[in-house]
């Protein structure tokens, strides 16, 4: 009997028995203009989206622990009209409180043998929430073609084959654990093993019990991972141990290396542009560095735009020292935020390149490195990437809060972890814990901040604007 294609934690399909259970939820979806999927960590996650894929129908993959607000703006912006997958935690109907949309379970024992026709590449595939400097989750469409190429551009670069037994315990409605995580070892033919969370020990047992050679992870899951020597040590067998969606600290791949005897290779990409950048399975090993252009994308820097937050551009362009912001173009690049034809403009310069919002140094070899970004606006959290901006609307949403300013403080385990300034109206003490509960009432648990500072007031420049430098450094 042949092995299973994907498990997630104890559930288990093989490559027949995933298409076939597919293939039902493409019969069902077939038709539909948008649908939404819940993204739990689930067997059934995994059926629900290759459903739709097989379908043609775009899918937009929603956060398992996405609060009320957050899922009702995922829903009204996408215009999904069928929900498939249970209903989430906090919440007896998907659409609590907001409009009206079929509700369907996946069940991963049905099986059809209908046949779809291939779409067509241009075709969107998924619709991804993401969070920009300011306002609600922005949709990134993202089409089918864009997918194949950042996915085959990937097996290329690590010799991601067939033998390979891929690893890791990430959320099933981002890129990472997603796009890369699932789709990539569907389309490689690697069987998946998703541990439901990604804890050190369950990569451990996975290593042991499954063979895992592809380990992928987050740098929080890798610095936890060195935290505990024993799961570490289970990984020595690994082919490739593989870090994203943050900057992997140095320390961390030095120590990943001594426990292990591997050193990490680091990619590099966004939601909008998938992944553009990696270090090659066969090539040079340079912790601190992200790799280099994928063969469907070119990358430069551009001058840094002057927010007043970015860092200092030093010298001329490319002699891997000069800072400047990264742009990036090719086949992995989404197709616009959807029904934000301006934002989706200003998010290009006019020669067609989209620009990251990463400051970087790029060296002759093609080397990057990232160094930050140029808004302090844009937080990463655990590889969760959380707009300040929307964290400041929940906040200010509360009666008597006047004044937030949200920034991300350096954190050994999170890389950053949120922290909120909050200036009270005076009519009452405000307290730090219900300002935090009051968020987890509207946004997704990785949202909320760690840590609520009630103050006077917020440090401000003479043109009003929050000086959240002063913030981050205090
Ligand atoms: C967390 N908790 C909180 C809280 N934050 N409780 C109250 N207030 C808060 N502010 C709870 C959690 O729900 C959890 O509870 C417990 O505290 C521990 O939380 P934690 O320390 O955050 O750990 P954990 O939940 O294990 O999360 C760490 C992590 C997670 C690394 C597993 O951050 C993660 O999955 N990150 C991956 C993000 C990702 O995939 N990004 C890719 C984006 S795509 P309980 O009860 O649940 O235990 C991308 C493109 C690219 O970036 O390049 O890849
Ligand atoms: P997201 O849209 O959630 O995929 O987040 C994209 C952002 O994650 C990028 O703009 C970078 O700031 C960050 N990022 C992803 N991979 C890396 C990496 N290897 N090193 C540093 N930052 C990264």
């Amino acid at each position: 009997m042949s092995r299973p294609a994907v498990r997630v934690a104890d559930a288990a399909l093989r490559r027949d028995e995933l298409w076939a259970a597919a293939t039902a939820v493409a019969d069902e979806v077939a038709g539909a203009s948008v649908v939404a999927v819940h993204g739990s960590a689930s067997l059934r996650t995994v059926v629900g989206i290759v459903g739709c894929l097989l379908a043609g129908v775009p899918v937009v993959p929603v956060p398992a622990d996405a609060g009320p607000r957050e899922r009702a703006h995922i829903l009204a912006d996408s215009k999904a009209e069928l929900w498939l997958g249970d209903p989430p935690a906090n919440a007896d109907r998907p659409d609590a409180g907001g409009p009206d949309l079929t509700v369907a379970t996946i069940d991963p024992a049905r099986r059809s043998s209908a046949s779809h026709p291939d779409p067509d590449p241009s075709t969107t595939a998924m619709i991804m929430y993401t969070s920009g400097t300011t306002g609600a989750p922005k949709g990134v469409v993202i089409s089918r073609r864009a997918i194949a190429s950042c996915l085959d551009g990937l097996a290329d670069a690590w010799a991601w084959t067939a033998d390979d037994v891929l690893v890791h315990g990430l959320p099933l409605f981002h890129v990472h654990g997603l796009v890369l995580g699932v789709l990539g070892a569907l389309r490689v033919g690697s069987p998946l093993v998703h541990t439901g969370r990604p804890r050190p020990a369950e990569y451990a047992a996975a290593a042991e019990q499954h063979g895992g050679s592809l380990f992928f992870g987050v740098p929080t899951v890798w610095s936890r991972v060195c935290d505990e020597p024993a799961a570490a040590a289970a990984l020595d067998r690994a082919r490739l141990l593989v870090s994203g969606s943050a900057p992997l600290p140095v320390p961390v791949a030095d120590r990943l290396r001594s426990l292990t005897g591997l050193v990490p290779v680091e990619r590099y990409g966004m939601t909008e542009s998938l992944i553009t950048v990696a270090v090659r399975s066969d090539g040079e090993r340079r912790p601190g560095w992200v790799g280099q252009a994928l063969p469907a994308v070119e990358t430069r820097l551009r001058p840094l735009p002057d927010t007043g937050d970015a860092p200092t551009a030093t010298g001329p362009a490319g002699d891997a020292e000069s800072i400047g912001e990264l742009q990036v173009r090719g086949g992995s690049l989404f197709d616009g935020y959807l029904g934000l034809a301006d934002v989706t403009a200003a998010s290009w310069t006019p020669d067609g390149w989209f620009r990251t919002g990463d400051a970087a140094v790029i060296d002759s070899a093609g080397w990057h490195r990232i160094v930050g970004r140029t808004s302090v606006d844009l937080i990463k959290s655990g590889g969760y990437r959380i707009g300040a901006g929307e964290v400041e609307a929940a906040l200010l949403a509360h009666p008597a809060i006047t004044e937030a300013a949200v920034v991300g403080v350096p954190d050994p385990d999170l890389g950053q972890r949120i922290v909120a300034y909050v200036v009270g109206d005076g009519t009452a003490q405000v307290d730090p814990v219900a300002v935090a509960d009051f968020v987890a009432s509207q946004l997704s648990v990785h949202k909320r901040p760690r840590e609520v500072r009630v103050v006077d007031d917020l440090p401000r420049n003479a043109m009003g604007k929050v000086q959240k430098k002063l913030l981050t450094a205090s």
